[in-house]
């Protein structure tokens, strides 16, 4: 038995939700179909010792309800993942949306009939949708190397991503992390006061900046609460949508004296900000080197032994062009005398035993091994089941060579079909909230504007959009380094920008400047 609904919703975290709730609120019979046993993507995930959000707290919320916003009341400027989820089931407590989320059911395929699109998922279950709405998240496929020797290793393997509900008590343990992206950095520190003995396997050291956490007390909270919609709109009018004013200067019109106070101040309070602390550190090499000086010598005084010191430096690649760390400590743990730091590019992994890892130069005995080795990103989740579109195209046929599309939403030959905050849009450039609401919001205007009628992005229009895409990121530094936003992370993977480096505020006026002009580029 089919069940028929108007939307079809993949994936219930923030973007399957608020999907959820706005498309409800316009009268349209919906489903959300979500692989995990509960809501919250990638916070029902990622539940690895020390997980908290990088973005700020009152920015990384929805705004779509001043209620909501002025009754949360978050702890610390940096949310713990504990607390994300605790929100994520408010919301969706306080707004009903349970009833229409189905947990447990992975979709494995999607077929466009002419009409509607056809969905399967791993438990048998037969679904159709006259949308399909894809909100499955940038960073939710994991990615986990096959170590030589791995089914041998005695004790226990986890990935971040995939950590055990019940939590893993490391206390007394010996724990190798593999990976030194923002996970591995911010577990590092937390492990190694638990740990008997730490090692940290790094392949290549990150560009961080302190995060800065702290808790709210009740004069802040007031304050942003009577101001939020200020910060709100500052946010949709930022680069990124973080809820503060960034630099329109550029670093190299200021004196070296000017930079340094900038990047003290940027230091102590902007954690991911601090790219934003002047408009050109993105785009001109000259620029970024004044940064990333300057954080090689932040990094380079926390940590006391030579040798470590260089190991950690980050090198070879612009600042903020490889997605940086916000940490709490996580330099000075290298100080401890139960931390090791391996250098895999020198001393490399050969092989996991029943005991640990082998590397050239030894051999580090270990109970638990750490998998801090990321994700299949950006396209990873939306390439995984098979969506087949008009004239049984796939979807995967379609981005062989890099995902194609238009404004980041919509692919040509997949008509109904829309991506949240996906490849092609701000999404990881960007506060993944601010995103979302965004788009949801574009979206419900658009399905307004077109009752039951289809909606698709003309190849023409998606050929432009791919080659804009394409040009603004030519025009950054991202290109220069070995990244998931250039596809890097999996091997073989295509070498294409995959985010829209245009900025949130940019990109909120082409969106608006389709609508004036009557949904230009799409075929209504
Ligand atoms: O994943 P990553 P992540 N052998 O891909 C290494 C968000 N997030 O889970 O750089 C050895 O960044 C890999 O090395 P290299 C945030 O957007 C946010 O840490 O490829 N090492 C790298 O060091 C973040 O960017 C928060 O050379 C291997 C690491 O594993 C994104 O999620 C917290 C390897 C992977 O780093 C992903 O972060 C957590 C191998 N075979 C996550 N394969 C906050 O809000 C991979 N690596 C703070």
């Amino acid at each position: 038995m089919t069940r028929d609904v108007d939307v079809l919703v993949i994936g219930a975290g923030f973007a399957g939700l608020r999907t959820l709730h706005t498309m409800r609120g316009m009268g349209r019979t919906v489903a959300v179909l979500e692989a995990g046993d509960g809501i919250g993507g990638v916070w029902y995930w990622n539940r690895y010792p020390g997980a908290r959000c990088d973005v700020e707290s009152y920015d990384y919320s929805y705004a779509f309800s001043e209620e909501l916003q002025q009754e949360w009341r978050w702890s610390e400027r940096y949310a713990t993942q504990p607390e994300i989820l605790r929100y994520v089931e408010h919301v969706a407590d306080r707004f009903d949306l349970r009833r229409d989320v189905h947990l447990g059911r992975r979709m494995t395929r999607a077929e466009h009939d002419g009409s509607r699109w056809r969905v399967t998922t791993e438990t048998g279950e037969e679904w159709s949708g006259r949308w399909l709405v894809m909100a499955v998240g940038n960073l939710s496929t994991t990615k986990a190397p096959e170590l030589p020797g791995q089914e041998s290793f005695a004790g226990e393997i986890l990935h971040t991503a995939r950590w055990p509900h019940e939590g893993r008590d490391l206390s007394g343990q010996r724990v190798g992390i593999i990976g030194t992206g923002s996970s591995g950095m911010q577990m590092t520190p937390v492990v190694a006061r638990e740990a008997a003995h730490l090692t940290v396997f790094q392949r290549t050291p990150n560009f961080s900046v302190p995060a800065a956490n702290a808790p709210i007390d009740d004069a802040t909270d007031a304050e942003v609460k009577a101001t939020y919609a200020q910060r709100r709109e500052a946010a949709r009018n930022s680069p990124s949508g973080l809820g503060f004013v960034p630099s329109r200067l550029s670093a190299l019109d200021a004196t070296p004296e000017e930079r340094r106070a900038t990047y003290e101040a940027a230091w102590k309070r902007l954690g991911f900000g601090f790219v934003l602390a002047y408009y050109d550190l993105i785009l001109d090499q000259e620029a970024n080197d004044t940064a990333a000086d300057f954080i090689r010598e932040k990094i380079g005084a926390q940590v006391a032994n030579a040798e470590t010191r260089e190991k950690l430096m980050p090198r070879g690649f612009p600042f903020g062009t490889k997605r940086p760390s916000v940490d709490s400590d996580y330099y000075p743990t290298f100080n401890r005398d139960d931390v090791t730091l391996v250098d895999v590019r020198t001393d490399p992994i050969e092989r996991v035993t029943p005991t640990g890892i082998a590397t050239k130069n030894g051999h580090h005995d270990l109970d638990v091994i750490v998998l801090a080795t990321g994700f299949d990103a950006m396209t990873g989740s939306l390439l995984r089941p098979e969506i087949v579109g008009r004239d049984g195209r796939t979807l995967r046929e379609h981005w062989s060579a890099g995902p194609r599309t238009y404004l980041g939403l919509f692919v040509s030959g997949f008509p109904n079909l829309v991506i949240i905050a996906g490849p092609g849009s701000p999404s990881l450039l960007s506060n993944v909230l601010l995103s979302i609401e965004q788009h949801v919001d574009w979206l419900a205007e658009l399905m307004e504007h077109v009752g039951d009628g289809t909606v698709e992005a003309t190849p023409e229009a998606e050929d432009r959009w791919v080659a804009h895409v394409n040009e603004r990121a030519a025009a950054t530094l991202y290109p220069k380094a070995r990244s998931y936003y250039m596809g890097d992370e999996i091997e073989g993977k295509p070498r294409v920008f995959m985010p829209y480096s245009g900025g949130v505020r940019g990109y909120r006026r082409i969106l608006e400047q389709v609508v004036a002009d009557g949904y230009d580029g799409l075929k209504l």
